[in-house]
């Protein structure tokens, strides 16, 4: 089977990013490759920082492979925390820290509209290209549900009554911000005869 590295520290992504690609991909991951550092995402956004991760491997390694950035941005918040999702509520805090940091903000609010976007940077073969994938939705008031990751217990899709973390994994990545932007990535990687 193909293979493509998919730079990531993340082990929820990569769960999501084999499913997705399962029987099409072989994923490999950063420490399937021996690299253990962590890279440091300083770019102010979500698809400046896909492009970091990306490249630090196609430089270190010399490998095509891809990357994923992925930003909540609430529209009363005025688009944040954005491309500083995974540290709202400060340096290496948890899933659960952001969550209670989230609700605390929202607390009262009448506009719950958020979305996901997620990119993907592919470096391939010299050149590269950018997915993008959206999810729309709305923050509930308390978590539900214990699936997935991340700000997923808070956030319900629109068109659906269950939380991103109630629903099936299958379920979730066929509608989700990251699902989108693999389905795009997909296409690519078929139209180029991969
Ligand atoms: P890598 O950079 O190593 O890929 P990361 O966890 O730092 O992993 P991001 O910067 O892309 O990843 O993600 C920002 C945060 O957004 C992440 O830590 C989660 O809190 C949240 N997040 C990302 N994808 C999510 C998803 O599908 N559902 C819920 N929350 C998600």
């Amino acid at each position: 089977m193909k293979e493509l590295v998919f730079a990531t520290n993340n082990k929820h992504k990569l769960e999501e990013i084999r499913a997705i690609m399962s029987g099409k991909y072989l994923i490999r991951s950063l420490n399937d490759i021996g690299f253990y550092e962590e890279i440091v995402e300083d770019a102010d956004t979500i698809q400046g920082n896909a492009m970091i991760k990306a490249d630090c491997i196609t430089k270190r390694f010399g490998m095509n492979c891809f990357a994923d950035d992925t930003g909540l941005e609430v529209e009363a918040l005025g688009g944040a925390p954005g491309v500083y999702s995974a540290r709202y509520a400060g340096e290496h805090c948890s899933y659960q820290d952001n969550v209670n940091k989230m609700l605390a903000a929202m607390k009262g609010m009448q506009n719950r509209k958020a979305v996901f976007r997620t990119v993907i940077a592919l470096n391939l073969d010299g050149k590269s290209y950018l997915f993008e994938g959206r999810c729309e939705g709305a923050i509930i008031d308390a978590p539900r549900g214990e699936a997935g990751f991340g700000y997923d217990p808070i956030f319900l899709p629109d068109g659906y009554d269950q939380t991103f973390a109630e629903m099936p994994s299958e379920q979730k990545n066929a509608i989700s911000h990251r699902g989108r932007a693999m389905q795009q990535l997909i296409r690519f990687l078929s139209e180029e005869g991969l």
